[in-house]
């Protein structure tokens, strides 16, 4: 019989995904919760067939320099695969694959929970509960704004802004979209979404902005600071996709200075070095990139991982291979 593929994870998963990838490789599995750090990533990459990495792994082209001969696979945790250099992976022989469609549904509810925490100040009703500040039913207490007839512009209309489109369709909101191309006639009719060609025109339109585009050089800081002015003072951002796509400082002095009226953010420029002056605003909610956390995913996604691997030991490319091109 042949050798058994020798793959690694960098992280611990759910148990029924480890459970599942130990029965069908050679698996070495992290033995504690913390990310790996550079020298661990290394010498991981070294020893492994397949490298199964997350977010929390940056795989540049100085790390794939020092890639064991062995290395033919790596097979992100995620759907996102910002984290990878694509180009230089592929130029060393070494396919990447991603997990796209399992975390679609649960990252679009999440962008809805955000639109709906910010536009109906939920985090400061909570705060009222919480301090034990409930003072009874008053006519003007908390009053937000209603989702319903808001308009709704979508930057990025992959699979998760059309999970989105179709979520803020049920609520009410009129759906706009921009993207690097334009939709189908008839998906764009079955979402009743408006398309723009125009990013500034769009932004300056709409009521809610949300941003669900990978992080790609392309990108980066879409929403600057130009484009964060042409908002309304009235309109509100969300972020479920990655901090890149948004210039974080421009958006924190925005909100101060009372040119945007709230935002609600998962994801953010520096990892888990958020703003501190982002964090103290009333009308920001902010989560730390939960958006694609539910056990149904995330096992879903080991399952996902698990086919690429299958699929690439049985000689063929894996369903989810990610080229450059794609990015
Ligand atoms: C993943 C994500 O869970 O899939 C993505 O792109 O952002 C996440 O929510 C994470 O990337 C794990 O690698």
């Amino acid at each position: 019989p042949r050798e058994r593929l020798s793959v690694v994870v960098t992280r611990r998963l759910p148990e029924a995904v480890e459970t599942r990838l130990s029965e069908l490789f050679d698996v070495k599995l992290r033995d504690n919760d913390a990310p790996m750090t550079r020298e661990e990533l290394t010498a991981a990459m070294k020893e492994a067939d397949v490298l199964v990495p997350t977010i929390t792994d940056i795989i540049d082209g100085g790390i794939l320099g020092q890639a064991g001969e062995n290395l033919r696979l790596i097979a992100n945790y995620g759907a996102g695969v910002d984290n990878i250099d694509v180009a230089t992976a592929r130029q060393r022989g070494i396919l990447v694959s991603n997990t796209p469609g399992v975390l679609t549904d649960d990252t679009a509810d999440m962008t809805m929970a955000l639109i709906l925490a910010v536009t109906r100040r939920i985090p400061e009703g909570l705060g009222v509960m919480q301090k034990g500040d409930w003072t009874g039913w008053a006519p003007t207490a908390l009053l937000g704004g209603r989702v319903g007839g808001r308009r709704l512009g979508i930057l990025g209309m992959g699979r998760i802004g059309q999970a989105v489109a179709r979520r803020a369709s049920a609520f009410g909101m009129q759906v706009h979209y921009h993207n690097r191309r334009r939709l189908r006639p008839e998906v764009e009719q079955e979402l009743e979404a408006t398309y723009w060609d125009s990013l500034d025109q769009m932004v300056a339109r709409m009521d809610v902005i949300s941003i669900n585009c990978p992080s790609t050089p392309s990108t980066f800081h879409l929403m600057n600071a130009r484009r964060l002015k042409l908002m309304k003072p009235s309109a509100v951002i969300v972020n479920t996709s990655r901090g890149e796509v948004l210039d974080e400082n421009a958006l924190t002095r925005m909100i101060r200075a009372g040119g945007i009226a709230g935002a609600g953010l998962d994801v953010y420029e520096q990892g888990t070095n958020v703003n501190p002056r982002l964090r103290q605003l009333p009308n920001v909610v902010l989560l730390p990139h939960m958006s694609s956390a539910t056990l149904e995913g995330r096992i879903e996604m080991g399952e996902k991982v698990i086919i690429n691997i299958k699929t690439f030991e049985d000689g063929h490319r894996p369903p989810d291979q990610v080229v450059p091109a794609m990015l």
